[in-house]
């Protein structure tokens, strides 16, 4: 059965391919297929916005569809920049800007804890869903270290390896990670409901 990853974004189609095609699960992007919706997330959750994400990825493809709604969720300020994390500073800003302005936020702050957030959504044709959810906890380092990853990687420090995510490969990465995490819950409910 094919699945269409419904998201943009290339980091999180890199590691989501390589953890599905471990357990033969063939994967196109919306972009193969000539979709460019950016859906709306509307959500206040990440497990309301990943469900919207493959529902209308879903229904545009006509196929079983794979989204991700993730975040930086940071306890000095509060869990932001959570389910904005993809938006924190505003349209104009990279992922580097958008860590520059997150290490600036922090300047002063007495506790870096922080933690990364998964939410899995699978949406069918026929209507059924499947959910999963991960997280990671780490501490926001004072600058950022390693060219690996996307997004917060550089600055986001897990202490069990002292090493920030932008220092791992991607194995070592997926192995730890919120993503990794809720895919690997993601698939034994995959593969429960595909042997039903
Ligand atoms: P799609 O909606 O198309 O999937 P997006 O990047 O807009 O792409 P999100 O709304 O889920 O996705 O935003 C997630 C943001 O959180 C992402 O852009 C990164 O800034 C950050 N993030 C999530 N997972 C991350 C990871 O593994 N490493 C670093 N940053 C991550």
């Amino acid at each position: 059965m094919q699945f269409v990853l419904a998201t943009h974004n290339p980091g999180k189609i890199r590691e989501m391919s390589a953890i599905l095609e471990r357990f033969g699960i063939e994967v196109v992007t919306p972009k193969d297929l000539g979709i460019t919706v950016d859906v709306e997330e509307t959500g206040t959750t990440f497990a309301e916005n990943s469900m919207l994400k493959a529902k209308a990825i879903c229904e545009l493809a006509n196929l079983p569809a794979i989204a991700d709604d993730s975040g930086l969720c940071v306890d000095a300020l509060n869990g932001a920049p959570g389910v904005y994390s993809a938006r924190y500073g505003g349209e104009g800003l990279d992922d580097v800007g958008r860590y520059r302005l997150l290490l600036e936020n922090l300047k002063g702050q007495p506790t870096r804890a922080a933690h990364f957030a998964c939410a899995i959504a699978c949406a069918f044709p026929n209507g059924d869903t499947i959910t999963a959810e991960g997280q990671v906890k780490g501490t926001i380092a004072f600058a950022p270290m390693g060219e690996g990853g996307f997004g917060y990687d550089p600055v986001f420090f897990y202490p069990e390896l002292a090493k920030t995510f932008g220092q791992l490969t991607q194995e070592e990465k997926s192995a730890i990670s919120h993503r990794g995490r809720a895919m690997e819950d993601f698939v034994a409910k995959l593969e429960t409901y595909l042997n039903q």
